[in-house]
């Protein structure tokens, strides 16, 4: 229906511009690199690109530390390759979203250069500083990249809040000549033609009044801040300003990063009514396989509760709000690795997480390579990893006596840098002439772009497929969402329906063959129309029939 709005039937392709593709040599990815690739995205059948921060940086946190909200970073080009790349996706049908992170800068941001130099200076408040007490921190967050939230600074002899690195000090979003500032940032990208904004950690910027200490759990150094700074008490009025000041002048799609939100806080979020944000990025799934207080401590796949997980956000924002749907970025470890088998089912499985994904309701989001089955990197020593995250965490338990090998198998599995080595373009590479910033994936001989598009059974064409059903079916975009099977804990089944039909979605998440009767999804699966599948033919049963590993199928009724 015409006045549903267009991201409701959009698939967003995120880029991370560092690994994408290198246009110059220096082996860093660049704006140029894109254009170069615009035509391969059109083709896998895309609507939006979402684009990781290419705004002036240290690269302290890979442009998530933002030094000038204006400025193109120059190793990734120009301002005028920026103007191109916006003009060059718009030939294309293609829209830009940006990566808006304003829950803190850079600290070489001029506001936080002035915010440091002087308790009086105009920008002292644009950042939240407090004094210490006895030479300690104000309170004991610990910093989502280990050690203290607070870095003292010798100048005033006082500590500021970064819940990332210590070069990335919080905003201080309750001083409303940084709000002021910062939607007059977002009015100029929005009219350059932007096609909306990624917000980095939008759900952090409230903090509680008063930043008490938080609970100290075991095991962990640090208290757990995040009661008093995650959902705060005015986020929902700093989104609202948000969008009077700003958003509701352009059409433009709008996704909330937003670890720690709950269903009934993306009801409150993306309520249409409630004029905020479109959609959320939420975390419960990918935190289905950490332990209670950390992602390093990695558990197995518990299906049933992935399910419920995955019921919970249908039912809850169906009709009420909308979904994101995700299993990858540039945050998270490679899903062919992860609740896949990126060995002997690695095509097959890449497929099946595909298929029960992208027939879910909300907008999907393809992280660059997942549609390769790109899988998770192993290098043998911590030097050859990049993520600041990945070398403070490191550092940080190597100092607590943990051993090595157990920090690296925590590293192998969750790492941020699976995500981030370079696009595997060729058998040989393809992504760089020089030498890539971190080292490409070994594995690009096998799994690279040129051998997907010669291949008509490669893991490409089912998202170029999956892509273009969303387009053709109203089902997928509107249909509601029908768990079957909740206790099976291989099998991943559920419903679609409208009025007018219903679809079943089969997918098997195990490596073993599995039974389904058809009673128990309520269809004669005799009855049902191929929709799509990740084996070239299937054994359909008068009673039902043999899940083979990792197989999806998708019949229409
Ligand atoms: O990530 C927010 C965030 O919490 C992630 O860091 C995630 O929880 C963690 O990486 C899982 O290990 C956003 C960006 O996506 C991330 O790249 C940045 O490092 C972070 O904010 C700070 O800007
Ligand atoms: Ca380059």
């Amino acid at each position: 229906t015409n006045k549903e709005p267009w991201w409701k039937r959009s698939v967003v392709y995120q880029i991370y511009p560092r690994s994408f593709m290198d246009s110059n040599g220096d082996g860093i990815g660049d704006l140029p690199g894109i254009i170069s690739k615009l035509d391969y995205l059109q083709r896998l059948g895309v609507d939006v690109i979402w684009l990781s921060p290419v705004f002036d940086s240290p690269n302290d946190d890979n442009g998530y530390d933002i030094r000038d909200y204006r400025t193109i970073l120059d190793e990734f080009g120009t301002m005028e390759d920026f103007d191109r790349l916006i003009q060059e996706a718009d030939a294309r049908g293609l829209r830009i979203v940006m990566d808006l992170v304003v829950n803190h800068t850079s600290d070489e941001h001029a506001w936080f250069v002035e915010s440091k130099s002087s308790k009086d200076s105009k920008y002292r408040d644009y950042y939240i500083w407090k004094e210490g007490k006895n030479d300690q921190p104000p309170n004991n967050w610990g910093s989502v990249f280990s050690g203290s939230a607070w870095e003292k600074d010798e100048v005033t002899e006082s500590y500021y809040l970064h819940l990332f690195s210590k070069k990335q000090p919080d905003l201080n979003w309750e001083n409303k000549a940084l709000r002021d500032d910062i939607y007059e940032m977002m009015t100029y990208w929005l009219d350059k033609g932007i096609g909306g904004f990624r917000m980095d950690v939008i759900n952090f910027i409230s903090k509680v009044e008063g930043l008490p200490d938080g609970k100290v759990n075991p095991g962990q150094a640090y208290g757990d801040g995040s009661p008093y700074f995650i959902n705060g008490p005015k986020i929902h009025t700093h989104l609202k300003e948000m969008n009077e000041r700003v958003l509701q002048n352009y059409d433009v799609l709008t996704v909330g990063e937003m670890p720690g939100a709950t269903p009934k806080d993306a009801q409150l979020y993306t309520n249409p009514a409630n004029k905020e944000v479109n959609m959320v990025f939420t975390f419960e799934h990918m935190d289905i396989d950490s332990g209670p207080f950390e992602k390093w401590d990695v558990k197995p796949l518990d299906l049933v509760a992935l399910k419920q997980n995955f019921q919970k956000w249908q039912h809850a924002l169906h009709e009420v709000g909308w979904n994101s749907l995700y299993w990858n970025n540039h945050d998270q470890p490679r899903i062919v690795s992860r609740f896949g088998n990126d060995q002997e089912f690695r095509v097959t499985s890449a497929k099946m997480l595909a298929i029960c994904l992208h027939m879910l309701q909300g907008t999907p989001y393809i992280y660059q390579g997942e549609e390769l089955g790109m899988t998770n990197v192993k290098f043998d020593r911590i030097e050859d990893y990049k993520d600041i995250e990945t070398i403070n965490m490191y550092n940080s338990k190597i100092e607590q006596g943990v051993l090595e090998k157990d920090i690296m198998r925590g590293i192998y599995a969750k790492g941020r840098d699976n995500a981030r080595t370079p696009i595997q373009w060729t058998k040989d590479g393809g992504f760089t002439t020089g030498i890539p910033w971190i080292q490409m994936n070994p594995n690009t001989n096998e799994i690279n772009v040129d051998q997907a598009l010669d291949d008509k059974t490669s893991v490409f064409y089912t998202y170029q497929k999956l892509i273009e059903l969303r387009k053709e079916h109203d089902i997928i975009t509107y249909g509601s969402f029908h768990l079957l099977l909740p206790n099976n804990p291989s099998l991943f089944v559920y419903k679609r329906k409208t009025e007018k039909e219903e679809w079943l979605v089969i997918t098997n998440f195990s490596d073993n063959t599995e039974k389904l009767e058809w009673t128990s999804c309520e269809v004669d699966g005799l009855d049902g129309k191929v929709i799509i599948a990740n084996y070239d033919s299937q054994e359909l049963g008068e009673q039902g029939m043999n899940v083979r590993p990792y197989e999806a199928l998708v019949l229409a009724f």
